[in-house]
């Protein structure tokens, strides 16, 4: 058995050959690369994951997807049993099988010795989820996965086109006897969908939910979106517009695009009084846009989700009568300084600040009652635990409480159902947060005027060797190069409320810089002179 095992992977180096002198690593979220020298990854990853899913005694999850970057691109990515990002531990699992070239009895040496640590055997069960994006290297990439996986004998359920968070939600109800819902894009669909509908509908003078318009990127959420779209046309009026048909994926326009321009996707002409939203890629991202009066570009990121769900998630707490629950917001050094502060000092909400990548939020979030965690650039979503879902079930069903506190605690479970726990997901988002403007009766402008951000600039910096900036508290102190943090706090003390970090990007070969300041003059000033210091430390 063992011998057509190694047979059967020896086919596979040879047909899906590691270019030579190639070296890749496990970064952010997976491996992500040009599309057309990824084939001999997926061999390795397809083994990852039938050894994970070995161990775990449990499905595990491979989505292949690219996100936000160009079409060209693609990636892997693994899920945990609970629907998390893979563990951190096994990350070095993945770099090492990463290392090995096309020598089968090298790389089969080490496959044993794995199997032999980790105590399993390539006959034990091993069931993978795969599924992918609209990319079109994405099929054949995700076949690779299938053979590699069939190696060691795990059993495929192939979900074919899913959404990130969609494939993550699948897992977790998988692993979860379905106690999270039904292991099926029709089971997400129902969970979502159900609870958007009956929190509008047990809501009394809830208005309806106006036409909200969203770009989506060209990719796969448009068409998980035109499903809720139909599904919900009672309830809401969703647009989709870079639907797929016409453009390319990410090209000009998505959340990314959005964000970091902070402008329009090409070819949408924004209409005053209307609200927009972009997503990404893969449809974990999502940030909001809008006209104003004046014509100006208004923009909602990642922060402003936070913002939102905690005011809402106080207010129908204190309806309810739920005292003493901790709730929490983490950010990233990214999240703009005055989001932090609105939080903290008028909120009252208490913020933790972790490093860039969704796991590290993830991982903090669960500290917390209800955990709520943004990127700024859009990705995020809110953990409850099982304590607080408990305590909101057994609110609702408590005769001894009013009707306006069985109420709230009911909008609170319904607003839980809406949110997709395992990960950030713009289409549980996009549904959360339309359903809280119909709720709240707020508009996207008084949304907007909360709080005024401070103007912000992010710059890339090309170095020889990103590697040799490193960080520490959050990424926002740089501890090497020696004295290149004091010169930062010597630029940034300069300018009123100045506010600046580096950090070597985790996606890109590049050094990323965030600024900020008071006026938008002054934060692309600032960005720029803590440049030339990256610039100057690492020649
Ligand atoms: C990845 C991360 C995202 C992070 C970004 C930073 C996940 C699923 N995605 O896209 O959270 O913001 O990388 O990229 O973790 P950077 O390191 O190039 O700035
Ligand atoms: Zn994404």
């Amino acid at each position: 058995m063992t011998h057509i095992a190694k047979q059967k992977l020896g086919q596979l180096l040879i047909q899906y050959p590691k270019p030579a002198g190639l070296t890749m690593g496990y970064g952010t979220s997976g491996f992500r690369a040009r599309s057309d020298i990824l084939p001999w990854i997926m061999v390795r990853m397809g083994l990852l994951a039938s050894l994970r899913a070995k161990v775990k005694k449990a499905c595990v999850g491979v989505m292949i997807t690219a996100s936000h970057n160009p079409e060209c691109d693609n990636g892997v990515k693994l899920i945990d049993p609970m629907g998390e990002m893979l563990d951190q531990s096994w990350e070095v699992y993945a770099n090492n099988l990463a290392t090995f070239d096309d020598n089968i009895d090298e790389l089969w040496e080490y496959i044993e010795l794995l199997m032999n640590q980790l105590n399993v055997q390539p006959q034990d069960e091993a069931v993978i989820a795969l599924a992918h994006d609209t990319r079109q290297s994405s099929i054949p990439l995700a076949y690779v996965i299938r053979q590699s996986a069939q190696v060691l004998h795990s059993i495929i359920l192939d979900f074919d086109l899913m959404t990130t968070p969609q494939l993550h939600y699948v897992v977790r109800c998988y692993n979860d006897d379905c106690s999270y819902g039904h292991y099926t894009e029709a089971g997400y669909f129902d969970k979502l969908c159900t609870a958007f509908q009956n929190l509008i509908e047990m809501s009394p003078g809830a208005q309806r939910p106006e036409q909200v318009i969203v770009d989506a990127a060209n990719g796969v959420g448009a068409v998980k979106l035109q499903y809720v779209a139909a599904r919900l046309s009672k309830l809401i009026h969703i647009d989709v517009l870079n639907d797929g048909t016409q453009g390319h994926l990410n090209d000009c326009c998505g959340a990314d695009y959005v964000k970091l321009l902070q402008k329009p996707p090409a070819g949408i002409e924004l209409r005053p009084s209307l609200k927009y939203c972009s997503i990404d890629g893969d449809a974990d991202r999502l940030v909001y846009f809008f006209i104003n009066s004046k014509k100006q570009f208004c923009m909602l990121d990642g922060d402003r989700f936070s913002v939102l769900y905690a005011s809402f998630l106080h207010t129908k707490l204190q309806q309810a009568k739920l005292n003493d629950v901790k709730i929490g917001v983490i950010q990233t050094a990214y999240a703009n300084g005055s989001s932090t502060d609105y939080l903290i000092n008028t909120m009252h909400v208490p913020v933790a600040c972790v490093p860039t990548g969704v796991k590290f939020l993830h991982h903090k979030a669960q500290d917390y009652d209800i955990g709520i965690y943004f990127e700024a650039n859009g990705h995020g979503t809110v953990l409850f635990s099982d304590d607080i879902k408990n305590k909101i079930k057994t609110a609702v069903d408590d005769q001894s409480r009013t009707a306006e506190e069985r109420l709230a605690a009911n909008q609170l479970r319904a607003f839980i159902n809406i949110i997709n726990e395992t990960v950030g997901d713009a289409i549980a988002d996009l549904l959360a947060t339309e359903a809280i403007f119909a709720i709240m009766h707020l508009t996207i402008e008084q949304w907007l005027q909360l709080y005024t951000d401070i103007p912000q600039r992010q710059l890339k910096v090309s170095v020889r060797d990103r590697t040799m900036i490193q960080t520490t508290d959050a990424e926002r102190c740089c501890t090497a190069p020696a004295y290149l943090q004091d010169r930062i706090d010597q630029i940034v003390s300069k300018y009123q409320r100045g506010r600046s970090f580096v950090r070597p990007s985790g996606t890109e070969d590049v050094v990323r810089v965030y600024a900020e300041a008071h006026t938008q003059a002054d934060a692309d000033k600032l960005a720029n002179e803590v440049r030339l210091a990256v610039e100057e430390f690492t020649r």
